[in-house]
């Protein structure tokens, strides 16, 4: 009976660790790259983060990286995030050349709380690298 127990309770631990809740303070910005009601991917960038190359971070599901998976931003009030459309905020690492990429600007200038930009398909899954901040 004890062993059981223990197992219900190794079960239950292991179950709510995967599913991690979507943060609703605390960060800049929070990427997404559905609108899947789960949320089940979402990485949560904080202010001042500077990510030069999201091909290195990996979803939380572990399907693959946030390289050009991007449609969905929140970003907190005061935070504005800036996505670039190459690795290395659009400097190509070998020349030090800026590169004819976007760089679109998320803003949340409003009084609400978050605002939500579902990207347009001139952005949408093509962002490589972020900068975020905060006022
Ligand atoms: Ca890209």
């Amino acid at each position: 009976m004890k062993l059981l127990l223990g197992l219900i309770a190794l079960v239950s631990v292991s179950a709510f660790a995967q599913s991690q809740a979507v943060p609703t303070a605390g960060f800049c910005a929070i990427v997404e790259n559905s609108l899947d009601a789960n949320r089940t991917n979402f990485l949560v960038v904080n202010n001042g983060d500077r990510i030069k190359n999201l091909n290195r971070v990996r979803m939380n599901d572990n399907s693959g990286d946030w390289d050009n998976k991007i449609s969905i931003v929140t970003v907190h009030r005061g935070c504005a995030m800036i996505g670039f459309q190459y690795q290395d905020f659009n400097i190509d690492y070998r020349t030090g050349a800026r590169l004819e990429g976007f760089a679109e600007l998320f803003a949340n200038r409003t009084a609400a709380e978050t605002k939500t930009f579902v990207l347009d398909s001139y952005t949408n899954d093509k962002i490589s690298s972020v900068k975020c901040f905060c006022k």
